[in-house]
Order: structure tokens, then C-alpha cells, then sequence
């Protein structure tokens, strides 16, 4: 596992240390905005011993939020949300078989009682997931709401700065 320096408020977790090229966006962008996350390889199927002991472990360490990103059978993140409260933030990665229409179905399709947030698949998914938990920790924090504020003010200039697409 590795963690930022101060007690990590965000848990970024991935089936599969081949999820990493997705997930490594919502870590970024939390480390962008000051966010203390840590991330770990938990799988639902080849570590399901573990996946139990990080969901209920998870509140106990100060974890407020759990983004999870998992492809194909996709069932981190639902299984993170059967086995604690905290708010589960899921990514659908792409899959190669059936481009992450599957990890999709698998994550969005839970249970009522059991919610899970789907995000987008692949990239654009993990990124919002990060900023997703960012704006939820920004309710009670007007440092990072600052920090959020700021970022979506760059990329709103950005896009005014780069308005024709030829050039
Ligand atoms: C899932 O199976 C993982 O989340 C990953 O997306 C997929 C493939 O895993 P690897 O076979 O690449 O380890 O559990």
C-alpha cells in the first residue's frame, strides 16, 4: 500500500495492478488538489480475505471515502459497499473483451440498499471519481473547496484560451 503523508481521507483501490493505467488519473488528480489518499491492489476474486479486511477497516483508519476501479466481473466495488458505510465511488475500467461495457453493467447494477456511484468508464471516470470525492470533502472544507474551485476556474480558461480547434 503506499499513502500520502498525512492520514489518507480518500482509499483509491483496483482489482488488478492492470487497472493502474486507469486509476492512476483519480490519484492524480486527488494529489493535484491536496487530497491524502493512499492506493492499493484489493481483488474481489483473487484477495477476497483482504477486500473484507479493507472495507472493515476502513472507517476505523480514517478513510471517509473509497474510490474502486475494477474490470470485466466487476465486483470490488460492490462488495466494498456491502461490507462498509462509507461512501463507494465506482470507475468502470475498460475492459479488452467488451470495452468495459461489462465492468459498466457490473458496477451500476446494485441492489437497492447498497449504492454504489458509477462514474464513466476508463479515464474520464477516474478522474471524476477523484474530483467527485474531492467536492464531497470540500463540504466541510474550505481549503479544498478553494483548491476545487481553482481547478475548474483553470479549466474553464483553458478551454476559453484554446477556443479553435485548428490551431
Ligand atoms: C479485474 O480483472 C481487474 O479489475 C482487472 O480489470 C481485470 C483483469 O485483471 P488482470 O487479469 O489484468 O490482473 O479483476
Amino acid at each position: 500500500m503506499t499513502s500520502t503523508a498525512r492520514t489518507p481521507l480518500v482509499g483509491v483501490v483496483m482489482g488488478s495492478r492492470s487497472d493502474w493505467e486507469t486509476m492512476e488519473h483519480a490519484a492524480s488528480v486527488l494529489t493535484e488538489l491536496g487530497v491524502p489518499h493512499e492506493v492499493q491492489v484489493v481483488s474481489a476474486h483473487r484477495t477476497p480475505d483482504l477486500l473484507f479486511r479493507y472495507a472493515e477497516e476502513s472507517v476505523g483508519r480514517g478513510i471517509q471515502i473509497i474510490i474502486a476501479g475494477a474490470g470485466g466481473a466487476a465486483h470490488l466495488p460492490g462488495m466494498l459497499a456491502a461490507k462498509t458505510r462509507l461512501p463507494v465511488f465506482g470507475v468502470p475500467v475498460q475492459s479488452k473483451a467488451l470495452n468495459g461495457m461489462d465492468s459498466l453493467l457490473s458496477i451500476a447494477q446494485m441492489p437497492a440498499g447498497i449504492p454504489v456511484g458509477t462514474l464513466a468508464i476508463g479515464r474520464a471516470g477516474a478522474v471524476n471519481a477523484g474530483l467527485l470525492a474531492a467536492a464531497v470533502l470540500a463540504l466541510h472544507d474550505p481549503v479544498l473547496a478553494a483548491a476545487v474551485d481553482s481547478y475548474r476556474a483553470r479549466q474553464t480558461q483553458s478551454v476559453l484560451d484554446h477556443s479553435d480547434p485548428r490551431s
